[in-house]
């Protein structure tokens, strides 16, 4: 907890940019040490990397470069340490929290050039990877070793491993399986003075030193550039099922999380591998995105189990009983794998369906310790009726993180919209939670990070973004407010 607290500013920073000569320097240069197929200028061609999915307004870079491998990103960053230019690593654009908006201009640095599987080591149970590979088919090349890597954000077919680190990347399976950074074991990156550097191990313990890899883990792109990983694998579990309960409504679905996890009858809590949640509005969308929802139900839960045969089938039985306990109006089995597809389908694609709903949203990623689930969704409920601001709420329960969306079509309710997300953030952290869970501050919640944490600790953690990078030239904007490229 904090303690002192300022009131979060508002308003977002209007950032600097270099000088158009400067810019002109920093192009001519990076042309001549990278050559022209590899950096990209222009408005139009640069625009593909101005923004990512979440609602921050997107900001052109000066240049784009195409890193192919970690020579071009050293060369990069030692060009930009050089002429003081800001520099934003960039994976495939999925963040949520504008983590690689190039604010201040200067270079894109797109690593998704970078996309080879290096290794898939069975018996030490590892793999090292570069930072554009695309999560769906790292899931594809270990299972098929009989391996299993669990982190699983929803954007798995599009997001990169790069982009996964810098944000500490979550989804369902965290519930059972912890984040991206319980599996990287060690890092290669390039420092913002164009230093390579390898932190970390690769063997399963391992206490040298500081623990840097889990600091550079969920630093978005402010610390260094990631240009490999090595990761820790498990066995891929033998069977897994998946479980739909229908709820009349959001209260009675959060009495099956707090069952399932043993809040309420203290009964040992069940893990199973997720355990999520969606409200009235999520399920009124699925039905007009054509997903046949029974019309009883007002809220649902998804629940997925996974081990040998005889654990899975018990799980079920256990998982199911306490969801159905909690007042289900039925709970049903995805039958086949086709089913089970058609489900996670569904979920997966919950964000861009949600997107469809209104002309802008916002989707916050809080958290709230389990036990402050239902307070958390009254909170919500109060705040959209105070506001009159349309919300909705889905996610990660069996974590306490929930994706509270805001939707609104007229942009003259935007500064209610930013009333209610202020309100959600302090009641978030007068429930002793966190403003983000796996989306990461970015820019979008930069202005709120004093909520919830206090100066000393920012200015801790200033000093230690400025020893990786003196100049400040190294994602500048995200996560800290008002601070980051020198001339920011
Ligand atoms: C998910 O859980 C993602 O689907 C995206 O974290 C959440 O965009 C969102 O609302
Ligand atoms: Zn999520």
């Amino acid at each position: 907890m904090s303690t002192s607290r300022s009131s979060a500013s508002l308003r977002r920073p209007a950032y600097p940019r270099m000088s158009p000569a400067d810019a002109d320097r920093l192009r001519s240069h990076l042309t001549r040490a990278l050559g022209d197929s590899k950096v990209i200028a222009g408005e139009d061609a640069v625009f593909a990397y101005a923004g990512d999915e979440s609602e921050q307004e997107p900001v052109l870079p000066d240049a784009v470069v195409l890193a192919r491998d970690p020579r071009d990103v050293a060369t990069t960053l030692a060009i930009a340490s050089e002429l003081g230019a800001p520099v934003t690593p960039r994976g495939a654009g999925t963040g949520k929290s504008g983590g690689c908006v190039p604010v201040c201009g200067g270079v894109a640095l797109a690593i998704v050039g970078m996309s080879a599987i290096k290794e898939i080591d069975r018996k030490e149970q590892l793999c090292v990877v570069e930072p554009g590979v695309v999560l769906a088919d790292l899931h594809a090349a270990v299972e098929a070793e009989g391996l299993f890597y669990p982190p699983d954000p929803n954007s798995l077919k599009l997001c990169v491993l790069g982009g996964n680190v810098a944000e500490n990347a979550g989804g369902p399976r965290a519930f059972k399986y912890g984040t991206t950074r319980d599996y990287v074991l060690g890092l290669d990156v390039v420092t913002a003075d164009g230093k390579a550097l390898v932190v970390g191990r690769r063997t399963k313990k391992g206490v040298t030193g500081y623990d840097l890899t889990s600091l550079l883990v969920g630093s978005e792109g402010t610390l260094a550039v990631t240009t490999a990983c090595t990761l820790r694998l498990l066995h891929k579990p033998e069977s897994v099922a998946t479980l739909l309960a229908l709820y009349p409504d959001i209260d009675t679905a959060m009495r099956g999380v707090a069952e399932i996890v043993g809040g309420t009858s203290g009964a040992r809590g069940l893990v199973p591998r997720c355990l999520e949640v969606m409200d009235g509005t999520c399920v009124a969308a699925l039905r007009s995105e054509g997903f046949g929802v029974d019309e009883r139900a007002g809220a649902l839960l998804i629940l997925e189990v996974d081990g040998d045969v005889a654990t899975v089938e018990r799980a079920m039985e256990e998982v199911g009983g306490r969801a159905a306990d909690a007042g289900a109006i039925e709970v049903l089995a995805a039958q086949d794998e086709a089913q089970r597809a058609r489900l996670w389908e569904a979920r997966r694609q919950f964000s861009l369906v949600t997107r469809k709903l209104a002309r802008a949203k916002i989707s916050e990623d809080v958290v709230v310790p389990r036990t402050e689930l239902t307070r958390l969704v009254m909170t919500v409920r109060a705040i959209e009726e105070r506001h009159r601001v349309r919300m909705l709420t889905y996610g990660h329960a069996g974590d306490g993180n929930l994706h509270v969306n805001f939707l609104w079509d007229d942009p003259a309710d935007e500064p209610k919209v930013e009333l209610a997300l202020e309100e959600l953030f302090r009641a978030v952290v007068a429930l002793r939670g966190t403003l983000t869970g796996e989306h990461g501050v970015g820019t979008s919640k930069a202005p709120y990070l004093a909520l919830e944490q206090s100066s000393e600790l920012i200015e801790l953690q200033l000093r230690i973004k400025a020893t990786f990078d003196p100049k400040g030239i190294l994602n500048p904007g995200q996560i800290f407010p008002r601070r980051g490229h020198g001339s920011c």
